[in-house]
């Protein structure tokens, strides 16, 4: 039986108060089926255990979003100058990450925790950009942290893409790493300087592929980055540690607001069967949660997405189950839940 967590939280006002955004969107990668992930991570009892065992007060509105009311009438690939392919579905992720934000804001300016529920990973975009404006507009104009557990570092630019897969870029857009194309200048072109995040102030954790074109992003930029390599090298501890020590949320710091995107395939296929792009070789499930309970320790947490949970991929019905479990207990653990 879990109990709520006693940790103090260092920039909101109360320790209870959950925001959820449940979107079930799949057009940033081409694969159907991760929209179905929020229906199937509540039905198995997750906003239960965390209104009945972590004591939240759950603020939600009891849908799940697929924003179709958002979809333009015509959304041709996207052609760009210097791109390899064109951007795929650029409009309408545009438009659904842009209502997500305002969603996501919503609960964020109350001084709620927010849980964003995906999706693939291109609605990042907008759970990052709605936490990162109310922080500023509650905090003095301050900037939010970003720590992205993942297998890959969806950086890609239009122009390094390879596949045209927007779920591939959000870090590129959300840190203004890349610009609305001048091609179609409404892709985007919602992002205000308010909404950025500061890519001095990203950290990734569980990266194993990595396209050429994001490893020159990486090195350009400075950009933090602990791959598979440095888990196995220091162990997990250590990586957090280093990670939350660069963020300035170690012990005895001052601290950040940390907005949280897990991406279930940072977590090896035997953990996480059960998405579209996995990878061998990834975080164990008590690395991943290892990774949560750390973040919710600082007291730093205010937002969490988790992502690319396919409920229609995998071998079979246990493969499915597993994924949502390991989906659950990652969102548990950052929320508070506790071994002991
Ligand atoms: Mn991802």
């Amino acid at each position: 039986m879990a109990a709520p967590s006693t940790t103090h939280s260092r920039f909101l006002p109360s320790e209870n108060q959950l925001g959820v955004v449940a979107v079930g969107f799949s057009g940033g990668q081409p694969k159907p089926g991760v929209e179905a992930a929020p229906l199937a991570l509540i039905k198995s009892g997750l906003l239960d255990s965390l209104r009945n065992d972590l004591e939240f007060v759950v603020h939600h509105d009891n849908q799940v979003h697929d924003f179709t009311e958002y979809f333009p009438t015509s959304d041709p690939p996207l052609i760009i100058s210097n791109a390899r392919v064109p951007m795929l579905n650029s409009l309408t992720v545009s438009n659904v990450t842009c209502a997500i934000s305002a969603q996501v804001y919503e609960h964020a300016s109350k001084g709620r925790l927010v849980l964003t529920l995906g999706g693939d990973h291109s609605i990042a975009v907008g759970s990052i950009a709605g936490t990162a404006k109310a922080i500023r507009e509650r905090h003095d104009g301050r900037e939010i942290a970003v720590v992205w557990v993942d297998a890959h570092t969806d950086i890609n630019t239009p122009e390094t893409s390879g596949s045209g897969n927007i779920h591939g870029m959000p870090v590129a857009f959300i840190s203004g790493l890349a610009k609305p194309p001048r091609e179609s200048p409404s892709v985007f072109g919602w992002i205000k300087k308010h909404h950025m995040i500061n890519i001095s102030k990203l950290v990734y954790i569980g990266l194993r592929d990595v396209d050429p074109g994001e490893k020159i992003i990486l090195r350009e930029n400075g950009i933090r980055a602990f791959s598979m390599h440095d888990v196995d090298k220091y162990g997990i501890g250590k990586v957090m540690d280093m990670a939350l020590d660069y963020l300035n949320c170690g012990p005895g710091q001052e601290g950040m607001p940390i907005h949280l995107s897990f991406d279930v395939d940072a977590l090896d296929p035997v953990f996480a069967p059960s998405t579209g792009t996995p990878v061998r070789g990834g975080l164990t499930l008590r690395e991943g949660d290892f990774i949560c309970e750390s973040i919710h320790e600082t007291g730093c947490l205010v937002a969490m997405d988790l992502v690319e949970v396919n409920p229609l991929l995998g071998e079979n019905d246990l493969a499915r189950k597993e994924t949502i479990r390991s989906g659950c207990s990652l969102v548990r653990c950052a929320l508070g839940e506790s071994l002991l």
